[in-house]
């Protein structure tokens, strides 16, 4: 049996019960068997694989905090340190009642390979909790963050460990934890981003991870002749990732009709009202229902009743920007009978590996999460830049940075793939480049 083969065996075994940390793992090492037959024996005798797919440390803590009806309610915190063979643990945390182990492990492999392709210090991890932060009240939401980071701030810092935000975890989530870290451990540091710019925030790391996704899309196209200008897309999520995509994608001459949350989507055939959204979604904390009710060429579709989804509609560029596994085969199938011509990952593994093969195989341009996305976890990486000397850049200056970045992203992936002899295979190119940063800093450090 091949070496990649053995690896994927044992990680299903020893991990049971964690499906997205096995598609998480299978993606990445399929992709890179000719890095790995080309130097399967020094890999097999240093474990050098079994060392990449094994946390360097996995934390899992009770969260208790009191109700607003005085009921004392208890969750169980996450953090995986992951690998930090190039810098400090870097990932988001992510408040959502489906997180439990097995997420937070596929978040943080993929965050290792993601961090390495930003070109920047930083290692992989992520953390998070099964707190649902929906219909809590602001005391609620202040008291679950200071008792979760009441235990997580015993193992994080500016150079060990640096969190930001996920899903459900935005700037309110971060300033309240920020505040409990500087209260418990008594430094101020730049231990988390994503903080509000009146206590060392970054410019534009708001809308980096949007943004990014579209200055990749706009040089993934153009590097194979397209213009993004003119073209309709599908857009998933609604909240921070899917509303500066949208809001990029119309300043580049493109029209997002769709977007969703986890009720219903919106089709808006004239475009998506992107102030409008933000009223709905960062100022009201409200339900796409009510984005409907404002305005009217928006059709509304539940998806309980209706059993629909934003992959139906006919465009020329999909961008899931929600959750794992949120677009798979048949929505694929319907996606490239419509005429689809691009996917680009906003979201992390947004595409069942059905769903990817299928697009692969019929020619649609697909890049992953791990590089698309991969603006947001860069602009984290200015932050602590800054931070560290005591300086704010400009918008313009960290926005020219993060484009600079995704294009350098973008031409890194496609120049590993065509070396490998795999052109035009996105997600082989970006494992494969974000891999080889990892080993060769795990080697020279020698076994740890
Ligand atoms: P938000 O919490 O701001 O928004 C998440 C959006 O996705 C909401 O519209 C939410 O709807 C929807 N959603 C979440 N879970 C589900 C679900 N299980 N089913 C259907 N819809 C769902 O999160 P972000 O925008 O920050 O994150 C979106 C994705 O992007 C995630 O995969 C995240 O890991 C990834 N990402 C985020 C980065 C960042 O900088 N924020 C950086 C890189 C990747 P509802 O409100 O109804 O739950
Ligand atoms: O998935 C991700 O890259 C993020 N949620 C952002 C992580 C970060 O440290 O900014």
């Amino acid at each position: 049996m091949s070496y990649v083969d053995e690896v994927i065996e044992l990680v299903v075994k020893q991990n049971p019960n964690e499906p997205e940390f096995h598609q998480a793992v299978k993606e990445v090492l399929n992709s890179l068997r000719p890095v790995v037959e080309k130097n399967e024996e020094k890999f097999r005798r240093d474990a050098l694989l079994e060392r990449i797919v094994n946390p360097e440390r996995q934390l899992k803590f009770r969260v208790p905090w009191v109700d607003d009806k005085g009921q004392v309610q208890v969750n169980t915190g996450y953090r995986v340190q992951f690998n930090s063979a190039i810098g400090p643990y870097k990932g988001g945390i992510r408040l959502h009642p489906s997180v439990n182990l097995g997420i937070i492990k596929f978040l943080g492999f993929e965050q290792i390979f993601k961090n390495s392709l930003t070109g920047l210090p930083i290692g992989g991890g992520k953390g998070g909790s099964d707190f649902d932060p929906k219909g809590k009240s602001d005391r609620e939401i202040m008291a679950f963050c200071q008792s979760f980071m009441t235990e997580l701030c015993k193992y994080i810092g500016a150079d060990t460990d640096v969190p930001a935000g996920d899903i459900g975890t935005g700037a309110r989530e971060i300033g309240y934890m920020f505040g409990q870290y500087k209260r418990i451990r008594g430094v101020f540091e730049g231990v988390l981003t994503g903080k509000g710019l009146s206590y060392g925030g970054s410019l534009a790391r708001t809308e980096a991870t949007g943004y990014g996704l579209l200055y990749m899309t706009q040089e993934m196209l153009k590097s194979n002749g397209i213009d993004i200008a003119g073209k309709t897309c599908a857009v998933s999520g609604s909240g921070n990732v899917a509303i500066y995509a949208i809001q990029k994608a119309q300043q580049l001459g493109a029209k997002p009709v769709t977007c969703s949350d986890s009720t219903g989507w919106v089709y808006d055939p004239e475009g998506i009202d992107v102030a409008l959204l933000k009223e709905v979604k960062e100022v009201n904390r409200a339900r796409l229902t009510e984005y409907a009710a404002k305005r009217p060429s928006a059709q509304y579709h539940d998806k309980a009743t209706e059993g629909t989804n934003q992959w139906e509609v006919k465009v020329d560029i999909a961008l899931p920007c929600a959750t794992q596994n949120e677009l798979n085969l048949d929505d694929a199938k319907k996606l490239v009978a419509n005429g689809v011509i691009a996917v680009c990952e906003g979201a992390n593994m947004p595409t069942t590996l059905e769903a990817t093969e299928y697009f692969q195989n019929n020619k649609v341009f697909f890049v992953p999460g791990k590089a698309a996305n991969a603006g947001g976890v860069a602009t984290s990486a200015l932050e602590m830049s800054q931070n560290s000397e005591r300086l704010s850049w400009s918008f313009e200056e960290v926005d020219a940075k993060l484009k600079g970045i995704m294009v350098n992203i973008f031409h890194n992936l496609d120049d590993a793939a065509k070396e490998y002899g795999m052109a035009g295979n996105y997600v082989a190119g970006a494992n494969i480049a974000g891999f080889k940063k990892v080993v060769d800093a795990m080697n020279a450090q020698g076994i740890v």
